[in-house]
């Protein structure tokens, strides 16, 4: 049965994948599964229909006969635990490969999305400077300790999973900023990941709905 995702109509980031049907398609690439989008205008999200696929109004969703998800991690977990490519056999390395899913989204994302909200909400705020300093700094720590922790190794643990597809989504916020190019292996990293041709097919398919230019790959 082929899954069916829900994406923006017309994305607000205009084609650069950083919604968060992204991940979802990555991963639906890499495990090599063909699937569908219905997109959503920003009206639609906020309808019944929608409403009982993601109760907060959000993309994306996943359907699969009667399953119906939400949340892009627990989307891209459900695709890795079904699929081979994004999840290691063995019971530990599979554990440790969950274990930085949850780190990319739990701890490495919220600094690095609230940053990203401050230069949208709290731009004429008098304290603007001092708040993106402090986002700033909070983000340096994390990226350092997991710059430390990846070293000169491609990926986070072993072969490439689903905590590394993850992460370098979430890194991914940062291009362009300064604060990821500040770590080279980090931003080495993140282009190991945005050279997979999985990847490339996904951002491809995003894109072309910005762009209206045929997706290929
Ligand atoms: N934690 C959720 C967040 C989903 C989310 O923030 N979706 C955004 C797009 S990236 C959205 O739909 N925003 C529209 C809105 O909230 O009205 C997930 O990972 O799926």
């Amino acid at each position: 049965m082929t899954p069916i995702i829900t994406a923006f109509e017309n994305s607000p980031d205009g084609g650069k994948g950083l919604a968060r049907d992204m991940p979802v398609r990555w991963a639906l690439e890499e495990a090599g599964r063909p699937y569908e989008v219905r997109l959503r205008s920003f009206t639609a999200l906020k309808e019944p229909a929608h409403l009982a696929l993601q109760p907060f109004g959000q993309i994306p969703t996943y359907e699969e006969g009667d399953l119906a998800l939400f949340e892009s991690g627990a989307i891209v977990f459900h695709i890795a635990a079904r699929h081979a490519g994004l999840l290691p056999d063995d019971a530990d390395a599979r554990a440790r490969a969950i274990t930085w899913m949850f780190a990319a989204l739990n701890t490495v994302e919220p600094p690095i999305f609230e940053y990203d909200l401050a230069q949208i909400l709290e731009r004429d705020a008098p304290w603007y400077g001092q708040r993106l300093r402090a986002l700033e700094d909070s983000i340096r720590k994390r990226l350092g300790a997991l710059s430390a922790r990846l070293g000169e190794a491609d990926w986070l643990d072993g072969a490439f999973s689903a905590g590394d597809l993850l992460m370098v989504t979430v890194l991914r916020r940062l291009q362009g900023s300064g604060l990821l190019e500040a770590y080279p292996n980090l931003a080495a990293y993140v282009a190991r990941g945005e050279a997979r041709p999985a990847f490339k097919r996904a951002f491809d398919a995003q894109s072309a709905l910005c762009t209206g230019r045929p997706a290929h790959g």
